[in-house]
């Protein structure tokens, strides 16, 4: 399948009639699933695009979200997922690595037509933004990762991802005026939107952030990653400023939940009846890996 995503997604971001949804996807069958999920009360409403989530891409490798996973085994999963979703995918490139590797990484992406990658401002050995250990990861310096936002915007072009750059000050308790210095930064040395990062459990600190950043005329597209402050609505996002909202592991929540609980339930029933019921069919499976999705 051919993909224009940087085109795409830019096009979408021009016309804000309500913030973007993304949705986690490790997998091509995932994809499917984002692709193809429908809305009941709201035919027209639907996800667009794909959250490829370094959480989710080590998590169903059963490895720490810590770049274990090399950067190979995860485009090679993304060829899979392009075969079978035209959704623009927004690629999570955690810290990026040394400028030239962050450069290397977006040259790639941009042949396979990725709509973004993000990178985020952590040093050191990096660890999940959610982690228990949160407070312990190291900051990167503003102009060593303005350096890399500068090699990843110069290997982009002006065809190449959208180089997002995430701002991880309040996951680390740096506060939200490190957050917005650091916002400006990176816009000013290339990137082309900001990802404000947040350690929950409420939306307020983020939002601060996002309104602080506009109301200084920051005009670039915002994302933010609602998981540690769930009750936010897409609505109260959008009227902060937010632009693209990424659900970034929940299908890999609620399938690690379903399949735990048919492997407990197949244990203590000894049948595979007591599961069927919360299978989908095998006819299921053999029509969603068959049917061509809708474009
Ligand atoms: C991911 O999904 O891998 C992310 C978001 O980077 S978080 O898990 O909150 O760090
Ligand atoms: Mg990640």
């Amino acid at each position: 399948m051919r993909h224009d995503g940087p085109a795409r997604l830019r096009a979408r971001l021009a016309q804000p009639e309500r913030p973007l949804r993304l949705l986690q996807a490790h997998d091509a069958l995932c994809a499917r699933v984002v692709e193809t999920a429908t809305c009941d009360d709201d035919p027209q409403r639907g996800f667009d695009g794909l959250w490829i989530s370094s959480l989710a891409d080590s998590a169903s490798r059963a490895q720490p979200d810590r770049e274990l996973v090399d950067v190979g085994t995860r485009l090679a999963s993304l060829a899979w997922i392009l075969e079978g979703s035209s959704l623009p995918a927004v690629f999570d490139g955690d810290t990026g690595g040394w400028p030239e590797q962050a450069a290397l990484l977006v040259r790639r992406l941009a042949q396979l037509g990725v709509a973004a990658v993000v990178f985020e401002d952590k040093a050191g050995r990096k660890r999940n933004s959610l982690a228990a250990d949160r407070l312990q990861q190291e900051a990167a310096g503003v102009e060593e990762f303005c350096d890399k936002l500068r090699a990843a915007a110069h290997a982009r072009g002006s065809t190449g991802p959208l180089i997002v750059a995430r701002i991880e000050s309040l996951i680390r308790g740096d506060g939200p005026d490190d957050a917005v210095a650091r916002a400006h930064a990176y816009v000013e040395a290339g990137a082309d939107a900001i990802l404000v990062h947040g350690p929950g459990p409420t939306a307020g600190p983020v939002l601060d952030v996002v309104r602080q950043c506009r109301r200084a005329g920051l005009d670039v597209p915002v994302f933010v990653v609602p998981t540690a402050f769930p009750d936010v609505t897409e609505a109260t996002l959008a009227e902060a400023g937010v632009d693209v909202v990424i659900y970034a592991n929940h299908l890999l929540r609620s399938a690690l939940a379903a399949m735990r609980s048919t492997a407990r339930t197949l244990l203590q029933q000894r049948c595979a009846a007591s599961v069927d019921a919360d299978c989908v069919s095998v006819a299921d499976v053999l029509a969603t890996i068959e049917r061509e999705p809708s474009r």
